[in-house]
């Protein structure tokens, strides 16, 4: 499919051709800059970044790398290419030709879905907004605005299923998605983990790790939704969140190895201006029990109807299953009778979120694995806290477990919190490390080591954000 590059809208789903839904857009895109600029990166808006941007979206070549302006950015509309043919994967479907427009039956889940997803785009600028202020590195600082960037477009992807499927509705919600703001208390983001604040760079990296991986198992799960437009939205939107996942991973890789230089040379990490293994745990813990939330319940109906209408699938749906209808199977889940955790065969359908779920927790284990790596010879390492642990969704919501996951009264995890959890004291130390920039090109914080190559084959000290220059 052709890609209409110089347009307003850059797009490869031929806006021009359909003068209605490109006046719509067209009329929304300032409302979307308005936001851009009250709720964006703080500072830097009006500097150079050294950005990718997708200009097509075959999977040889979709990014171009220039230096842009972040309010100049091209956010467009992208879709991955259609499948000739396609068939619905899976529920009571299955087989029959994907829906080219919405099933009027399904039309609400489907809006609920695609409204809960583009939510968390702008809600992650926002939270991330203030960090350009404490960056460990120009490198560092040009990765926080790509993924910010990409963000945006994720939102813009959103909003245009909603404008071009749901009519009326789909302009309110649109509007809607600029008017929530994360952790506002009188109108807030949908989803927990996309109200709590990202005030330091440790949570900024834990973020992109956990919180972004569930973006990307959600993203598989809608990848596979019988709603085809949905379906190759979310295949293209993939593509970037490899990179904000990246991002993350390859972020705390760097703070961990830090830190295991210091335990090798036998500093303590505080001393040298690094972080402690324990603090970097208890962000752990933090940030995955968050993202553990973003899944739902363990007992789903939702999850079941959107599973049975061929909404939201699992992920890689045809090579990983047999049975694509799941009305046989059970799944064993450990959930609560008269107060008691009792095993039990609960319905496949139902337990969709768990399925979910399962994959997330073994991708995660698999970036501790390399994180731990780089703690190899120091006798400590990182570890997955119990999927119950400090839960505020599902069935684990309202008890209290230990990381190993024993459950404990709520008075005992109140005496116990700060042992787990970040404290207040534990922020003031990250907070007191990052109390500066690093804008010096090649330059790195104390308490993470540089990157082993720069960005797209430049060096690591090559001036990613040219700031203050005009
Ligand atoms: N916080 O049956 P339940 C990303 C609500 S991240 C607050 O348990 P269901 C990204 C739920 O909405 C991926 N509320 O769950 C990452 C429901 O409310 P209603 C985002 C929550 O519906 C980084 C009620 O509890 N994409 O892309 O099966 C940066 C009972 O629901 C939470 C999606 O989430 C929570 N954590 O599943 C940028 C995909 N959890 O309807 C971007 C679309 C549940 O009773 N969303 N609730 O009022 C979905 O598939 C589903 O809505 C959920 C929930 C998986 C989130």
């Amino acid at each position: 499919m052709s890609v209409e590059r110089h347009e307003k809208i850059p797009n490869n789903v031929h806006l021009s051709s359909d003068k209605r839904l490109q006046r719509a857009l067209e009329e929304w895109q300032p409302h979307f800059l308005a936001w851009w600029r009250e709720m964006g990166p703080e500072r830097f808006q009006e500097d150079a970044i050294y950005l990718r941007t997708a200009v097509s979206v075959d999977a040889s070549g979709w990014a171009h790398f220039d230096w842009v302006r972040m309010p100049e950015y091209r956010w467009g509309i992208f879709l991955a290419e259609p499948v000739p043919e396609r068939r619905i994967g899976f529920g009571n479907d299955f087989g029959k030709p994907v829906w080219q427009e919405v099933p009027g039956e399904h039309r609400n889940t489907l809006r609920r879905l695609i409204v809960t997803q583009g939510d968390t785009e702008p809600a992650s600028v926002e939270q991330q907004r203030r960090l350009g202020a404490t960056c460990p590195s120009l490198y560092d600082l040009r990765n926080l605005f790509q993924v910010n960037v990409e963000e945006g477009r994720h939102l813009w992807a959103m909003v245009y299923l909603l404008h071009t499927y749901f009519g009326r509705d789909g302009r309110e919600e649109a509007r809607a998605l600029l008017e929530r703001r994360s952790g506002n208390p009188d109108k807030p983001r949908i989803l927990g983990a996309f109200n709590q604040p990202i005030d330091d760079w440790l949570s900024f990296f834990m973020f992109t790790t956990f919180t972004d991986r569930d973006g990307k198992y959600q993203l598989l799960a809608l990848a596979e939704s019988g709603f085809d437009p949905l379906s190759r939205t979310c295949r293209f939107m993939l593509t970037e969140e490899a990179h904000h996942m990246f991002v993350g991973e390859s972020g705390m890789s760097r703070i961990v190895e830090r830190t295991a230089e210091c335990l090798r040379a036998g500093t303590e990490p505080r001393s040298a201006g690094a972080l402690d293994l324990t603090t970097i745990q208890k962000y752990l813990n933090l940030w995955y029990s968050l993202s553990l939330d973003l899944f739902g319940s363990e007992v789903s109906t939702n999850a079941a109807q959107c599973f049975g209408a061929g909404l939201k699938g699992r992920p890689r749906e045809e090579e990983r299953y047999q049975d694509h209808l799941a009305l046989e199977g059970s799944y064993e889940l450990d959930v609560y009778e008269a107060g008691q955790l009792v095993r039990k065969p609960i319905a496949l359908r139902s337990a969709m979120n768990e399925v979910l779920r399962d994959a997330y927790v073994e991708d995660c284990q698999k970036a501790l694995g390399r994180w731990n790596k780089r703690l190899g010879g120091t006798g400590v390492e990182l570890v997955l806290p119990s999927r119950r642990f400090h839960r505020g969704q599902g069935m684990f919501a309202g008890h209290f477990f230990d990381p190993a996951g024993h459950e404990i009264t709520a008075e005992e995890f109140e005496r116990r919190r700060d042992q787990w959890l970040p404290s207040e004291a534990d922020r003031t130390y990250v907070r007191s490390l990052m109390a500066h920039p690093v804008l010096e090109p090649g330059h790195f914080a104390s308490w993470i080591a540089p990157p082993p190559r720069g960005i797209n084959g430049q060096p690591i000290d090559f001036r990613y954000v040219r700031y203050n220059e005009q």
